[in-house]
């Protein structure tokens, strides 16, 4: 964004005070975001409680002496935290707690990003980017998407870029060569453990993954290691991810913003618009935010149309959407979903 090149650019963290929050926050101050040559607003959110915990990352991040950082606000109000912000990392949300079905789950995150949305609706800059990480993180950015009616649909995005990455990597560890061999990876459908990590158009040093590695060790070791990787992170970090998540914003974000070449990545994207017709040939119904094949140009996600999928995969992909559109369901017979 050439516009954006030495202009301070306003970006919003919500749960700033959380772990991803205190794992992100440094790396957009040095640059990693937007780049080297953009200063930064942060404008940082947290309700109440979590007050404290952002303010103390905040002067920490004073403490950091970023030349690119031109200033830091820590508020609860979603108005202030969302005023003229071209970058919005929405992280914070509610947890699934003991007891909680899915409802519960779906309609307290309703209470957040509903607000968020009519908050980024009415004060945002008119180029605004919103990347939602906090789960559910699909149904979350619908939510977001649908009570900020000017704000084009396509500019709310979910993070399945952490799926992405993990699916890269135990590609390249299984076979041995560097992450930067392999290319042209998908995550198709909802950011949980229906998710479909996909090989089948992926390269390895030029030759087809699908040609290097059998069809039982995708369906019985790498879709599930993929899918349920955030479990096995609690399980031995007895934390959930946070490093590797605020490195996956990092990335999505940095694409979004700087393209991404010829090549391709994915992201939870709005099936409408300019990107209805190619999600509806993977069989997505308009209106959801799905993970898909996405290229990003001129700052716009473009889901990458007309890649052929056998049936293992189609399956996968068909499951997947399924439980997006009964999340839409859900959230729609709460009465949380205007339009
Ligand atoms: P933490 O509990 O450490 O931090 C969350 C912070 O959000 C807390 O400080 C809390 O006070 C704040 N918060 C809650 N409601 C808020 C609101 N309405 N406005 C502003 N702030 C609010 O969680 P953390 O580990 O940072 O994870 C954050 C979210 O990311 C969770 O929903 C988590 O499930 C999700 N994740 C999503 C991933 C993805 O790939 N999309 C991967 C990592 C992570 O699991």
């Amino acid at each position: 964004m050439a516009a954006w090149t030495r202009e301070p650019v306003t970006v919003t963290v919500t749960g700033a005070g959380g772990q991803i929050g205190y794992a992100l926050l440094f790396r957009i101050a040095s640059g990693q975001l937007l780049g080297p040559d953009t200063p930064v607003r942060l404008q940082l959110l947290e309700i109440p409680q979590g007050l404290r915990s952002a303010e103390g990352t905040a002067l920490e991040l004073i403490d950091g002496a970023f030349p690119l950082l031109t200033s830091i606000d820590v508020t609860d109000s979603a108005s202030d935290a969302f005023d003229g912000t071209n970058v919005a990392l929405l992280v914070g949300a509610r947890p699934r707690t003991a007891g909680m079905e899915r409802a519960d789950l779906l309609e307290a995150n309703a209470a957040i990003f509903g607000p968020q949305g009519r908050a980024i609706n009415e004060g945002a800059a008119s180029d605004v980017r919103v990347l939602v990480v906090g789960n559910p993180a699909n149904t979350n950015a619908l939510i977001a998407s649908s009570h900020a009616a000017d704000v084009p649909r396509e500019r709310f995005t979910a993070m399945t870029r952490l799926d992405h990455n993990r699916a890269v990597a135990q590609l390249a560890l299984k076979l041995e060569v560097p992450v930067a061999a392999v290319h042209g990876v998908i995550i198709w459908g909802n950011h949980s453990a229906t998710q479909y990590p996909d090989v089948t158009h992926a390269t390895v040093d030029g030759r087809s993954a699908t040609d290097l590695v059998d069809e039982e060790w995708l369906e019985g070791v790498f879709v599930p290691k993929v899918a349920r990787r955030g479990a096995e992170i609690i399980e031995v970090r007895g934390a959930s991810s946070a490093a590797s998540a605020a490195n996956a914003a990092i990335d999505h974000v940095y694409d979004w913003v700087n393209g991404t070449g010829d090549g391709w990545t994915s992201a939870g994207v709005s099936s409408s618009g300019e990107n209805a017709e190619a999600a509806a040939g993977y069989g997505v119904p308009e209106g959801l935010v799905c993970s898909l094949p996405v290229r990003s140009v001129d700052g716009e996600w473009r889901v990458v149309p007309g890649f052929d999928e056998g049936p293992i995969a189609q399956a996968h992909i068909e499951a997947s959407v399924a439980e997006l559109v009964e999340e839409r369901e859900a959230v729609r017979a709460l009465g949380l979903l205007p339009g």
